[in-house]
């Protein structure tokens, strides 16, 4: 048998958000780009929440999905980016009502901090929306900023 070289693969946490159309097709059809893209696919159950800064939006189906990659984070970001796209979503002003929206949370432990693309996500730590789910399906996973598991962060966010 040929040796074979191990390709490294990282472990990977995304946030899947929706508010325009129908939401629950739409993120089981994100789900199904996703298993195309990434291994070992783990998804929480979705939950229907308040809109977070995004006041008179319509109400958010929320979730979050972990899976592994051999993709860099910026080549995972602009697959998810595609995968937005072909669900129709379109950008017409910030934090505008969104078809589909998928953020990548966690990267192993691993720190990008460059133009476009912050990993961990900036915001993730003060949105029980995707803390919340996460927590389902990855609780013991360790922020590498914070030093903190996504359980702590959650019953920090509780205790606020
Ligand atoms: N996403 C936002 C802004 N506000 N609120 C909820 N509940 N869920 C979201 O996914 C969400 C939000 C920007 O990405
Ligand atoms: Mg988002
Ligand atoms: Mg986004």
């Amino acid at each position: 048998m040929r040796k074979q070289t191990p390709v490294s693969s990282y472990a990977v946490a995304l946030a899947l958000g929706a508010n325009l159309g129908d939401r629950a097709a739409t993120l089981a059809w994100a789900v199904g780009r996703l298993r195309e893209l990434l291994t070992d696919v783990g998804v929480s159950p979705w939950r229907d929440t308040e809109p977070v800064d995004a006041p008179a939006q319509p109400r958010f189906l929320n979730g979050a999905l972990v899976g592994r990659t051999s993709l860099s984070p910026q080549r995972l970001l602009e697959a998810l980016q595609q995968i937005e796209l072909d669900a129709g979503r379109e950008r017409p002003f910030p934090n505008a009502p969104r078809t589909l929206d998928l953020d990548l949370v966690l990267y192993g432990d691993v720190v990008v901090d460059e133009p476009g693309l912050r990993v961990p996500h900036p915001r993730f730590r003060a949105r029980r929306f995707v803390l919340e789910p996460l927590a389902d399906i990855a609780p013991d996973w360790v922020d590498p900023e914070t030093g903190r598991t996504v359980e702590e962060l959650l019953r920090e966010l509780d205790q606020t």
